[in-house]
């Protein structure tokens, strides 16, 4: 099982779409395992997008960010990683494929929606900046008939 930090941004809470998209993460089988709305301060902003210093968009980004208020959500499943930044969709509204999240619900190259760790060295240490307290542990019942128990759960 993977896990994997997903971000509805300031956009999405104001356009009153979080539950919409929500719902795509939860229909497809991901199990949340963390979730919350809460305001980034400029600190944490920094330390997420530490990588996009410097570049031209760097300031904006986290102006948008830190302007309203995010839903963090943290998701599970096999593949959980590359499942979300595929139901994304492209970094930009206005190139995203439909069927997307950004492909459906956007069409801005600043307003996208939606932040999905890329790999799991990135959701590691965003679940631990956004969920600094752990993360829920339970049984989904679902998951038994979401994935194969034997071949998929080790439950055999
Ligand atoms: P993604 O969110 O698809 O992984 P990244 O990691 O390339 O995209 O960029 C991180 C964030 O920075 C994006 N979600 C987007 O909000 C913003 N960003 C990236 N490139 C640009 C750009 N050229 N102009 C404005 N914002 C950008």
């Amino acid at each position: 099982m993977e896990r994997t930090l997903i971000l509805f941004k300031p956009d999405a809470v104001q356009r009153g779409i979080t539950g919409k998209i929500l719902t795509r993460f939860e229909e497809k089988g991901l199990k949340v395992v963390g979730m919350k709305l809460m305001k980034i301060s400029p600190d944490l902003a920094a330390t997420h997008y530490s990588a996009h210093k410097g570049k031209p968009f760097y300031d904006g980004l986290v102006r948008f960010m830190t302007s309203s208020p995010v839903v963090a959500l943290a998701l599970e499943g096999i593949g959980a990683i590359t499942i979300c930044r595929k139901m994304m969709g492209a970094t930009f509204g206005s190139d995203a494929e439909p069927g997307t999240i950004r492909g459906d619900f956007g069409v801005s190259r600043s307003f996208n929606l939606i932040h999905g760790s890329d790999s799991p060295e990135a959701a590691e240490r965003e679940l631990g900046l956004f969920f600094p307290e752990g993360l829920v542990d339970y049984e989904l019942d679902g998951f038994r008939w979401t994935y194969d128990p034997v071949e998929e759960l080790g439950q055999g």
